[in-house]
């Protein structure tokens, strides 16, 4: 009686299990990403940025709190700020993204600031980079390096 019980709860708790794994999975399919390229740079500069569309279908709020690549030591999440007659970047702790809204990521507002690159980036190659959501779940994408106003 008392084994039948515990196997019971063990099936429970499996069940429980799966079902947060496949949740986060779930809604990291709908977290839809787009248009994602980074900015070429000289092989003497050391940092850069990265820029994508990020579509929120979670049904809830979306927050990113952080993102990181294997290209970069480190990436921070930036946004343009008006600062007397000059635009400044200013690093923030989290992009949120409206339930069904989304956030574009791009020149003159916000971006992925990539720091400390740790490999040349070669034009029409590809970085991986991972964004980080609040809930855990993590959504990788391929951000081509190209030049600022090359097709789309
Ligand atoms: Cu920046």
């Amino acid at each position: 009686m008392k084994l039948h019980r515990a196997v019971f709860l063990l099936f429970i708790f499996t069940g429980l299990l799966f079902t947060g794994a496949a949740l986060a999975q779930d809604l990291g399919q709908k977290i839809l990403v787009s248009h994602a390229w980074v900015r070429a740079m000289p092989p003497s500069t050391k940092n850069t940025a990265a820029y994508m569309t990020i579509e929120n279908q979670t049904g809830g709020e979306l927050v990113l709190q952080s993102a990181n690549t294997a290209a970069a030591r480190v990436v921070e999440l930036h946004k343009m700020e008006q600062a007397g007659n000059i635009m400044k970047m200013k690093q923030v702790d989290t992009l949120r993204i409206p339930a069904g809204g989304h956030l574009v990521l791009e020149p003159h507002s916000f971006h992925l600031m990539v720091i400390d690159l740790l490999m040349p980036l070669v034009e029409g190659e590809t970085i991986p980079i991972v964004l980080n959501f609040a809930g855990g779940s993590h959504v990788t994408v391929n951000a081509v390096i190209r030049k600022p106003g090359e097709g789309s």
